[in-house]
């Protein structure tokens, strides 16, 4: 049993869900180390969500209440730690689930599949290997995308993702949100928009953030996407991270 008391409690909980998930065939192997890697460069932002990241998570939520067909991208990482919450989104924004594995098996495919249909997802995506990335130069494991999902999307929002993926989903002419608390990783450097921060505190934060601006004018909400630039919010995240250590 985990001590409450404990000063680094919250995080001893999410090495549990990461422990489980992997003992539940659902996270890659690779995926302790991604889950470390992330635990660093949080610690290194406060373990908070910054002003400039609440700003970026609400121009997240207006470009998807402003496209025609998102998609939520998730792979074990993702659904080890919030799959719950992804459910909701799911569900709130009425857009697919695509389950999209760097590390590619039936199984955990399977698995996976499985958890968002307990959670009551209507369209789950990505379980058969329908269609491939349209790019010569990407061969790997995490290849397939589903028609109906990415290959048809014009947003796609994709949580703890490769680089090299990123950048061809970028060379599709996608719009990209990802999530990445290291700023300076390929996949953030590439996006449309990338939210520097912790998935498990972005996908509530923008649930909320969607609730909030459902009810904005349409001109008010291009306007919020109009002012964005994410070079400028990369460099806010790194300087955020810089002072830290003044
Ligand atoms: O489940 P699969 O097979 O698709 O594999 C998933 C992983 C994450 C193993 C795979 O995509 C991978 O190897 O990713 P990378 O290249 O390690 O990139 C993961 C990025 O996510 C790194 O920049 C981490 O800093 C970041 N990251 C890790 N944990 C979190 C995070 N970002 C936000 N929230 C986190 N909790």
């Amino acid at each position: 049993m985990l001590n409450k008391d404990h000063p680094r409690y919250q995080s001893l909980v999410y090495r549990e869900k990461i422990v489980e998930a992997h003992e539940n065939g659902i996270l890659a192997d690779s995926g302790m180390i991604a889950h470390g890697r992330g635990e660093t460069f949080d610690y290194l932002i406060g373990e908070k969500t910054t002003p400039n990241s609440q700003n970026t998570i609400d121009v997240a939520a207006c470009y998807f209440l402003t496209r025609k067909h998102p998609v939520l991208s998730v792979n074990g990482n993702t659904t080890a730690l919030v799959s719950e919450d992804i459910a909701k989104l799911s569900e709130l924004l009425d857009i697919p689930v695509e389950i999209n594995l760097y590390y590619r098996t039936p199984e955990r495919i399977e698995n996976i599949e499985r958890v968002y249909k307990d959670l009551g997802v209507k369209e789950i995506l990505g379980t058969d290997e329908d269609d491939f990335i349209d790019t010569p130069n990407l061969n790997g494991p995490r290849s397939p995308v589903s028609i109906e999902g990415i290959k048809k999307s014009d947003l796609v929002f994709i949580p703890l993702e490769d680089g090299d993926r990123a950048e061809k989903l970028y060379d599709l002419g996608k719009d990209i949100i990802s999530v990445d608390l290291n700023p300076l990783s390929r996949t953030a450097q590439t996006s449309t928009v990338t939210i520097v921060d912790n998935i498990v505190r972005v996908i509530p934060a923008l649930i909320e953030s969607v609730k909030k601006y459902e009810n904005y004018d349409k001109t008010d909400i291009q306007e919020k996407i109009d002012l964005f630039n994410n070079k400028t919010n990369l460099n806010i995240a790194i300087k955020d991270i810089i002072k830290r250590f003044e």
